[in-house]
């Protein structure tokens, strides 16, 4: 299979730090000149830009995070004159200021080549057709991933997110090979196609580009069975860049290499700040080495993951991260328990008779947190007796409490009554936080 572009991807341990350190250095130089912010943090840690000698110097920086970037709201943290900016991105920002992004010329153009390799890496070639679902605007998804199809030499249709039905009919009439979009969305179109009477086995996918949100193993399980693909987990964010910035591999689909030659990833301790060996869980930290305009310093993601640096059978060298399992601010706190929306879904997916679509509702009622897990299940069973519905409910609960240790009313809820995302799923509505 030709594979774009991976001889960065394959280099050894030393060359990729030297490449790194090399980068590191410049990207510092830049903000410290360009950058208020950076400046004043760096000069009150005391660090001068000739202070990073080595790849450990980096440690001496203080970290970035989220309020960093909504105290610079908007422009801010650009490193360039607008005159230089060609692109901006935001993130939704559903709590609080949005956080904006830039690009240069330059940058858009290496996010489209990291976008490629990511392709590349999932298995993707210049000969296929990409079905591209992740929204287009101001997310990153639906653009980042256009640019990187088009790099590659491929076919994109630029479909974005909902007008399903019309989704399904073009995949019967184009015939896209890959499909791109949230696992979420994703499932939402599986759903679609099987009331449209579409068996996924005639479509013509070979894999699935999947990502932008948490999704288990189960999950993958459930979507690569029901589409009759290779379901790959992308990983990215807009701070960053947005995706193409961490991809599986279709050999192992087993841990997400990071593009080590443009970013440095860190794990710590959220609450000590203290760096964690590989194989270790806690915050991921990333800091950009190539961006221009909008170029991040060891900006705390509150991803929770882990880094896997043995050899990979693709032959890549960049280090893997493990599936993230949530993010620090989804972590639910129910009554001292910690309990991550990605481990409720691990559980109820076990459970026969269950559809993949669920929804988490907190309260506080009489000062004490309560946890509702809303689940829907095959239309069948709703003929079924009350009670056997009962002892459903019964029994994933005592599982949730006995895998979790966290009690939870669990309520059977009939088929699309749920409501489906066209991009990322509101898994959790947090009543406490009214
Ligand atoms: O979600 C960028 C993206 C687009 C990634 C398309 C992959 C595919 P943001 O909207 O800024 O950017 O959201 C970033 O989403 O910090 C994670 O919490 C979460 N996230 C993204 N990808 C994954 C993934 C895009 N594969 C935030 N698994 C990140 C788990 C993910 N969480």
């Amino acid at each position: 299979m030709p594979v774009y572009n991976k001889s960065f991807e394959t280099l050894a341990r030393k060359d990729i730090e030297a490449i790194q350190l090399k980068r590191l250095q410049t990207t510092v130089e830049q903000i410290y000149a360009n950058v208020a912010f950076y400046k004043t943090t760096f000069d009150t840690a005391g660090i001068k830009p000739q202070n990073i000698k080595s790849l450990d110097d980096l440690q001496r920086l203080p970290f970035t995070n989220k309020q960093d970037l909504r105290d610079n709201y908007p422009y801010g943290m650009f490193a360039v004159p607008m005159e230089k900016v060609v692109r901006v991105h935001a993130s939704s920002g559903t709590t609080g200021k949005p956080t904006v992004v830039g690009y240069t010329k330059g940058d858009i153009n290496t996010w489209a080549e990291l976008m490629a390799r990511s392709f590349s890496a999932a298995g993707a070639t210049s000969k296929d057709i990409i079905h591209n679902a992740f929204g287009y605007g101001l997310f990153t998804g639906g653009i980042g991933a256009h640019y990187g199809a088009e790099k590659l030499g491929a076919a994109v249709i630029p479909v974005s997110g909902g007008n399903t039905k019309r989704q399904i009919t073009i995949m019967q009439d184009f015939k896209p090979t890959i499909l791109c979009g949230t696992p979420s969305y994703i499932l939402h179109l599986a759903e679609v196609a099987e009331e449209m009477g579409v068996d996924f086995k005639d479509l013509h996918f070979k894999s699935g580009i999947f990502g932008a949100e948490p999704w288990t193993e189960n999950m993958r399980a459930e979507l690569e069975a029901k589409l009759d693909l290779k379901a790959i987990d992308i990983y990215g964010l807009s701070e960053v860049m947005g995706p193409g910035v961490s991809i599986e591999c279709r050999e192992e689909q087993r841990g997400l290499h990071i593009f080590e030659d443009h970013f440095i990833v860190e794990i710590i301790d959220p609450e000590t700040l203290e760096i964690l060996p590989p194989g270790e869980t806690g915050e991921l930290v990333f800091t950009s080495l190539t961006k221009e305009a909008f170029p991040i310093i060891r900006y705390r993601t509150k991803d929770i993951t882990s880094l896997n640096p043995e050899p990979c059978a693709c032959g890549r060298t960049h280090i893997r991260m493990n599936k993230p399992s949530g993010r620090t601010d989804d972590m639910l706190i129910i009554r001292g328990v910690n309990v991550f929306p990605s481990q409720i879904e691990s559980v109820l997916m076990e459970t026969k008779q269950i559809l993949p679509h669920y929804q988490l509702v907190v309260d506080r009622k009489n000062n004490l947190d309560t946890l509702t897990i809303k689940v829907e299940i095959d239309e069948k069973l709703f003929s079924d007796e009350i009670k056997s519905l009962q002892t459903m409910e019964k029994t994933i609960s005592n599982d949730i409490k006995e895998y979790l240790g966290v009690s939870a009313k669990v309520r059977l809820v009939e088929p699309k009554t749920i409501q489906r995302s066209q991009g990322k799923a509101v898994r959790v509505i947090d009543n406490r936080k009214l």
